[in-house]
């Protein structure tokens, strides 16, 4: 791999130093690297290729760190990490301890913003040029912003404050006319005007070059050009932003220019940027969904299709709801732009009538469902348990308040692994079940899963099931769908002494800790309601109860049982095992669960610590295994 100029850049000053026509050498060394270097670990590939040239221009421009970049999502900032003295710590990308794959304020500080959610970075970046007014300091503030991040309301809320704020505020559009799947909505298509109307700016500097050279012409093009009319105006101007673009994105010439100019500029700036999601890797550019986010790879095979291996939870949602909607006309699926994480991919092309992408908009969603819901449909929302926490005051306001038959397909509930803790679904089973109405079920396996989702829809009230990412434990799934009894545990091993109570799919750790022990193991199946009946039978024949779960401690599942053994005076022991209170960082789901003590190995030493604990101290309130650091 060339690394003649991408070696000697250790800081973006390095940068600084290179001569302007050595910067489309460096973009394509560094393309190459990136290659290399996410094909070794995966992670977010089309994106990175995308930004390269933006990432190169944006340090050659500003005087980083002094002036803030603030990357939306920060999927797309490998370039960015790669030039701020991260290079070779690519190396363990998204790895246990190794560097994140988003931008982190402890990692660096070039990375001025956490970010990993999407469509905060106009806000965070307005934030931060008031608080440098407010300083008395001077910087320059830049968000970076994806098309697919702009459609959030969030978004907007900042664009709509910005013009009242007073401050100087860069907005960048990285507009490629992709979310992770085609951008959606009536934005898309007004960029998509945009695009079409304007000539880009590169093309009008390309012909501003060669008319100069005609001395006639040198006076009228000196002129300030003309201003937009009001019924030609884009949306970000009647928003109070001075627009300007589009510019290619690829264009390095272009962009530094483009930069420079907006960033001299006072008040909200928007620079409209056009790039490829994918650029220069052929493979990327005519599939740029499927090179989205990759695991490790062969640059010069390409990803392997997938193969017939064991069917995920996400797979098994995708068949059932599939299968759902050929007996119900009234189903509709409801997804905040991930229609392929979420296993929509099957549906949305059988019914694209009943199939709604609303954009990364999940309290929309919600709230969309909710009045889908009022007119006899069966709205089913297909999100991840940490991207729903954004919408939950529609869940409690517009749908638990009203009882409103929504069924919640939530995926990636629990660690997620690699992306780590800014997607970990720790808190659902805590936020979900301290409010009313809601039936909450937690699948131990994929037929559960599949009888769960049946359970929920057939509810007239709101549903949630949970799942974790990835495969489950290889069950059969039955075709045939059957109701469960609604608040019914299942005890899957009668023992003595101690009783584990496991909520999903850490019951097969629970079974065969309990195997060692002998110990009675509970799959509780409902989060809400709770088989209380059960509960107070295993408290009053147990000695100890120990409840389990992918989700955190904190007013958890294990805080529900506990609850209801208090509420009946009982004086049983207990053991809460699950994600502690602090946040979890990235690291393969199977090395973080070992970490946290929640494998088998972990449960047994957890129980048998509780069990004796040593002589002199008190028994500790749950077990502490060695703190797992962020990074
Ligand atoms: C709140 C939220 N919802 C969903 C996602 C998942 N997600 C990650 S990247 C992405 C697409 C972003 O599109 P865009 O901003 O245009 O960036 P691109 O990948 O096209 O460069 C989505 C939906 C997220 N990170 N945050």
């Amino acid at each position: 791999m060339n690394r003649k100029l991408l070696g000697t850049i250790d800081e973006p000053a390095d940068l600084r130093r290179l001569a302007p026509d050595q910067l489309r050498a460096l973009a394509d060394e560094l393309r190459g690297f990136l290659l290399e270097s996410i094909g070794r670990t995966g992670g977010h590939l089309s994106s990175n290729l995308g930004t390269v040239e933006l990432s190169i221009a944006l340090h050659y421009v500003f005087d980083t760190p002094h002036d803030r970049i603030v990357w939306d999502v920060g999927h797309q900032a490998y370039t960015h990490k790669i030039l701020t003295g991260r290079r070779e710590a690519m190396a363990a990308l998204r790895q246990l301890r190794g560097v994140s794959g988003f931008p982190r304020r402890e990692e660096s500080p070039y990375d001025t913003f956490g970010t990993a959610h999407a469509s905060t970075s106009i806000s965070a970046a307005l934030g931060m040029a008031v608080g440098t007014r407010k300083a008395g300091k001077q910087r320059r503030v830049i968000a970076v912003i994806g098309d697919g991040a702009l459609s959030a309301g969030l978004a907007f809320e900042a664009m709509n404050n910005a013009a009242e704020a007073g401050v100087d505020l860069l907005v960048v559009l990285n507009d490629n006319g992709m979310s992770i799947s085609p951008a959606v909505g009536a934005l898309h298509r007004h960029l998509g005007r945009l695009n079409a109307r304007l000539r880009p700016d590169d093309e009008r500097t390309a012909l501003r070059r060669s008319l100069a050279k005609v001395a006639p012409l040198r006076s009228v093009l000196a002129r300030p050009p003309r201003r937009d009319s009001e019924a030609t105006q884009t949306l970000f101007q009647h928003l109070g932003f001075t627009y300007s673009g589009p510019v290619d994105g690829h264009d390095l010439e272009a962009l530094v220019m483009a930069l420079r100019k907006a960033g001299s500029r006072s008040g909200p700036q928007l620079l409209h940027v056009r790039t490829v999601k994918g650029r220069g890797y052929a493979p990327a550019e005519s599939d740029p969904v499927a090179y989205h986010g990759v695991g490790k790879f062969d640059p010069a095979q390409g990803i392997a299709t997938a193969g017939a291996g064991r069917p995920t939870f996400t797979d098994v949602f995708g068949q059932w709801l599939c299968d759902m909607a050929a007996c119900d006309e009234r189903i509709v699926a409801i997804t905040p732009a991930m229609r392929e994480g979420s296993g929509l991919v099957g549906f949305a092309q059988r019914h694209p009538d009943r199939f709604y992408d609303v954009g990364i908009a999940e309290q929309h969603a919600v709230t969309f469902a909710a009045g889908l819901a009022c007119e006899g449909r069966k709205p089913v929302v297909a999100i991840y348990s940490t991207f729903l926490q954004r919408a939950y005051d529609q869940l409690i306001h517009d749908v638990q308040l009203q009882n409103l038959p929504v069924l919640f397909a939530i995926d990636r509930g629990g660690l997620v692994g690699a992306d780590g803790p800014t997607h970990h679904g720790a808190f659902d089973l805590s936020y979900l079940r301290c409010v009313p109405n809601m039936t909450v079920m937690v699948p131990s396996d994929e037929n559960e899963c599949r009888r769960m989702l049946f359970t929920g829809i057939m509810l007239d009230s709101p549903a949630a099931v949970r799942y974790p990412r990835g495969a489950g434990a290889g069950v059969q799934v039955e075709a045939p769908m059957h109701m469960m009894r609604v608040g019914k545990a299942q005890v899957r091993r009668e023992g003595r002494g101690v009783a584990i109570l496991a909520f999903g799919t850490l019951l097969h750790e629970a079974l065969a800790a309990g195997e060692g022990l002998d110990a009675t193991v509970v799959d509780m199946r409902f989060l809400k309601p709770l088989d209380e009946a059960l509960i107070l039978q295993l408290a009053r024949s147990h000695e100890l109860l120990v409840t389990l779960e992918d989700n955190a401690v904190s007013g958890g599942a294990g805080s529900a049982v506990a609850e209801v053994v208090a509420a009946a005076d009982l004086a049983v022991r207990m053991l809460h095992l699950g994600l502690p209170d602090r946040f979890v960082g990235q690291g393969e789901r199977a090395q973080l669960l070992a970490a946290l003590g929640l494998n088998r190995e972990g449960i047994l030493a957890a129980i048998k610590q509780r069990e004796r604990p040593a002589a002199g101290r008190p028994f500790p309130l749950a077990y502490r295994p060695e703190p797992l650091a962020l990074h």
